[in-house]
């Protein structure tokens, strides 16, 4: 199959990482960016240096798009679309799902073929298998373009709400975030006693290496809905917070990032479920 035409917008850490990939699995590729010097070291390994989004656009019949944020992406391409017709845009810029569903619908509008992406990478793993690409929108978009999107990682198509692929994101970077701040709590907490953060981190590891497979038993209790299952309550485990939280001050550490579980399992007892598994605290989350 011959290969495609690609544009790449925005060469940051990772828009450049995209770039090269695409360039060294022999696509023609042409780059853009706000401060032109980024384009330089593309040019001089065969990118061609668009001076402008318009003629970017025009290089190619795939565009991705890897700039900041939301407001950056609809800045850039909303003057240009028109010429975005008979192009497939693929947006890899984080944002939220919202903003991807309002991004797929102003696209639509214009008569345009969007998908919107979201990358589960950092930029040295672009190209290894290991590097996932979360996909969502217009199937036919994504069939369009999935063998370019396979150079980049593993693609994975999520469906036609466009917002979807943004919504995996960021489910797992938020299970990433309250993970990595465990690991500060306990570094802070060890700290007042000398021990070292790497010396932390390593016990941090091997405690959460163990906990790890009770992650899917857990989620087995909330596909099924009952919390009445004789594990783990909210009564006790708000026993155990409070512990936590108290040996945190004593040590002269705030709870801050503990406390915000706390509150939800209060506030279960406080309606009579303190004799439920404490995972019932899913309800808590959810707003109505
Ligand atoms: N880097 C990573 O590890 C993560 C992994 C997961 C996905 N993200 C998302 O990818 C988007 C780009 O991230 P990045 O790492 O390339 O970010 P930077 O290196 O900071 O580069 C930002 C580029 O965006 C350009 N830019 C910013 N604001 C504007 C604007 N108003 N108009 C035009 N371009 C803009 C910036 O241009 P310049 O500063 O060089 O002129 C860079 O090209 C992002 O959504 C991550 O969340 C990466």
């Amino acid at each position: 199959m011959p290969k495609r035409t690609v544009t790449v917008l925005g060469l940051g850490a990772m828009g450049s990482a995209i770039a090269q990939r695409l360039r060294d699995t022999g696509h023609d590729t042409t780059v853009w960016n706000r401060t032109a010097a980024k384009t330089r070291p593309h040019a001089e390994a065969g990118s061609r240096a668009a001076p402008t989004v318009a003629a970017a656009v025009a290089a190619s019949d795939i565009v991705f798009v890897v700039l900041l944020d939301h407001a950056s992406v609809r800045e850039h391409l909303e003057p240009v679309a028109a010429d975005l017709k008979d192009r497939t845009v693929v947006n890899l810029t984080t944002t939220t799902p919202n903003q991807a569903r309002d991004t797929a619908a102003w696209a639509a509008e214009q008569g345009l073929t969007y998908l919107d992406g979201a990358i589960m990478a950092v930029p040295s793993m672009i190209g290894e298998p290991h590097s996932r690409l979360l996909y969502s929108g217009d199937a036919g978009a994504y069939e369009t373009a999935r063998t370019v999107l396979e150079t980049l990682g593993t693609a994975e198509f999520e469906g036609a709400d466009a917002g979807l692929a943004s919504l995996k994101d960021m489910a797992l970077l938020s299970a990433m975030d309250l993970m990595f701040a465990g690991y500060v709590q306990a570094i802070a907490m060890m700290r007042t006693v000398g021990a070292t953060a790497v010396d932390t981190a390593e016990e941090v590891h091997a405690w959460l290496a163990a906990m790890l497979p009770h992650g899917r038993g857990l989620a087995e209790i909330i596909d099924g809905g009952t919390y009445d299952t004789g594990g783990q309550s909210v009564d006790f485990d708000r026993i155990g917070l409070a512990s936590l939280i108290a040996a945190s001050r004593e040590q002269g550490v705030r709870a801050d990032l503990l406390e915000p579980h706390k509150k939800l399992l209060d506030e279960l007892a406080a309606t009579g479920h303190g004799a439920d598994d404490w995972l019932r605290v899913i309800e808590r989350l959810t707003i109505h």
